[in-house]
């Protein structure tokens, strides 16, 4: 019997690549070229399966174009790249990677939430531009993390990670809102309290975005959500571009509206908005959070398990709309 035909859409480890041989026929994009979404649909219209990443999209047009296509597997938690009721309609299977990544991104968001209060960037680049002449008692004062009110918006598993670091290993006070409360085990095991978004931007000294993005998240947070926000405030995004309205953070950080932002992801990443790249105020990095070498090849891996489950036995492994299976 024939192989079933996958694409990967994006470079990934060759080790990877080297088990899904054994399982398909595959067509790699070794050389990872960035493809247009034409270009993705014509090389999918022959597949039975796809090995995705965040920003490969696939929608109904796509989807239109390939009617061999069983599974697209993302090598991500996050899968807005997905127009999931079209999959479902055209009974396409969508797979994601959680947990695999849950305390590498953790930790990454607390890396970041700390060069941004304590201003490592904007410090460094002043060293390395040879201005640092002498000590002064307020260069590059920023704001604790110890002792502080931790805000997290949005508490899956990634914020539950974030509210314990803070609670347990800097003794923050952590609060949270999510769309629907934690049962009490959990919050006593983060240490958090449930508030009003609100009551969250108006209190917390440190705010970090960890919810999913979808029209519905769009914009979170913008001009009047910064409004709230205390003017000693830091603000963290590592959920994704687009929940954040940048061109209202980048004129709040002018304005001192907050005391600064560190942002992983954008609105129209890779692209950066111009305005924050000339903010001395924010930390940005290119979205990195869950970029270590051994959390990437789990997340890769995971992938690869969900295809090649799919296809032995119809049981991925983390499905995300398990009605295409049928019963
Ligand atoms: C990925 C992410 O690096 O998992 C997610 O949702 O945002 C990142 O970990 C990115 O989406 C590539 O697939």
């Amino acid at each position: 019997m024939s192989k079933p035909k996958i694409l990967v859409a994006r470079a990934i480890f060759p080790e990877v690549i080297s088990r899904l041989e054994q399982h398909f026929e595959v067509e790699a994009n070794q050389s990872d070229a960035i493809w247009s979404k034409a270009e993705l649909a014509e090389k999918l219209k022959d597949k039975d399966g796809a090995f995705t990443t965040g920003g490969d999209r696939i929608d109904a047009e796509v989807l239109a174009a390939c009617p061999r296509l069983k599974i697209c597997a993302n090598m991500a938690v996050g899968y807005n790249n997905f127009d999931i009721d079209a999959m479902t309609a055209a009974g396409v299977l969508a797979t994601n990677a959680p947990d695999v990544l849950t305390e590498t991104t953790a930790d990454f968001g607390f890396a970041l939430l700390m060069a941004t209060a304590r201003r490592v960037t904007e410090s460094e680049h002043f060293l390395r531009a040879g201005k640092w002449g002498k000590w002064s008692y307020d260069m590059f004062a920023g704001s604790d993390i110890h002792g502080s009110t931790l805000g997290i918006l949005g508490m899956g598993r990634i914020g539950q990670g974030i509210a314990k670091r803070g609670a347990h290993g800097f003794g923050m006070k952590v609060i949270y809102h999510n769309r629907s409360r934690l049962d009490v085990t959990l919050e006593a095991e983060c240490k958090a309290s449930y508030v009003s978004k609100e009551d969250l931007l108006r209190t917390a000294d440190h705010v970090v975005l960890v919810l999913p993005y979808s029209p519905a998240s769009h914009h979170t947070i913008g001009a009047a959500e910064l409004a709230m926000m205390k003017p000693t405030a830091t603000l963290v995004n590592i959920a994704r571009g687009g929940i954040v309205d940048d061109a209202a953070l980048a004129q709040a950080l002018r304005d001192k509206t907050i005391a600064a932002a560190g942002l992983d992801v954008f609105e129209g990443e890779p692209k950066v908005d111009p305005d924050l790249l000339t903010v001395p105020n924010v930390v940005m990095t290119p979205h990195i959070a869950s970029a270590t070498v051994p959390t990437r090849l789990a997340m890769a891996n995971l992938a690869a398990d969900n295809l090649i489950s799919f296809f032995k036995d119809k049981k991925p492994l983390t499905p995300l709309n398990p009605a295409v299976l049928g019963g």
